[in-house]
């Protein structure tokens, strides 16, 4: 676990690099040294062969880990990845410590709800985000497993709280499906962020994984928001009560 200098000196260091100098001045003098930590589990499940695996090594490997074998997976995995942010708004730092979990295909249930309950007892109950892939370059099946995974997702109470991302991978290969049909599904009907990659090309990959950060915090700051309105409302009313005011 690296310290708070450490990942100070290194969002400078990031931030030097990628823009200007001055930049990275006012970051060291306006963050303060306060590093916030936030543990994120994300899911990642989808259609046999539709790149799971691969997708989730090349963003913990740094776009160096595509292989053509195919290798099914047969167990569950966690793969781990930290990554810092910088808010340029509030001048905060946050230490992402990501758990992405890899479920085997033939772990999932896809018709009784009964058999969906025992399946979220390994490690897939209570994501912060839910990845639902399928492979472009497939035929309709692989979007058919999709559909009912993400029917599932929403109606079961331990994984409707996630936020769910639908995931196109393969698109180094010519698209078999509709891609407009799946668009409006994905955005119009179920309101879901949709997202195209290729593993092989490493071709949005961090994209996918900045995406669901941001929508993480963005959930966080308004759950924040709401619990301080709250509070704030409710401090009103108890002075309100006590002073006995009335209005005339
Ligand atoms: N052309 C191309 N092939 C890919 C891409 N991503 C994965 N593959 C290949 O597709 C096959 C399956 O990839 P995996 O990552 O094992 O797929 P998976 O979804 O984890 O498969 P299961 O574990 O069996 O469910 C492998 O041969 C990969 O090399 C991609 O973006 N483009
Ligand atoms: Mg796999």
């Amino acid at each position: 676990m690296p310290t708070t200098a450490d990942l100070r000196a290194f969002v400078r260091e990031a931030t030097t690099s990628s823009s200007s100098t001055d930049g990275a001045t006012s970051l060291t003098a306006d963050c303060n040294g306060q590093i916030h930590s936030e543990t994120v589990k994300i899911v990642v499940l989808g259609a046999a062969c539709a790149g799971k695996t691969s997708v989730i090594k090349q963003f913990v490997g740094n776009g160096q880990e595509f292989s053509d074998h195919y290798d099914p997976t047969e167990r569950k995995s966690s793969h781990f990845k930290t990554v810092l942010t910088f808010d340029t708004n509030t001048q905060k730092i946050t230490h992402w410590a990501l758990k992405i979990v890899d479920v085997p295909v033939t772990d999932v249930p896809i018709a009784a709800v009964m058999s969906w309950s025992n399946f979220l007892q390994f490690d897939v109950a209570n994501a912060a985000a839910y990845v639902i892939m399928f492979d472009v370059s497939a035929q309709f099946h692989s979007f058919d497993f999709v559909r009912t995974i993400r029917e599932q997702l929403v109606n079961h109470p331990s994984t409707s709280g996630g936020l769910i991302f639908i995931a196109g991978n393969k698109v180094d290969l010519p698209y078999q499906l509709n891609r407009s049909d799946i668009m409006h599904v994905v955005q119009k009907q179920w309101k879901c962020q949709y997202f195209e990659c290729s593993s092989k090309k490493n071709f949005h990959i961090v994209g996918l994984f900045q995406a669901i950060i941001e929508a993480v915090q963005a959930k966080q700051s308004a759950a924040a928001r709401a619990k301080a309105h709250h509070s704030e409302f409710h401090g009103f009313r108890r002075t309100f009560k006590s002073d006995k005011c009335c209005i005339q």
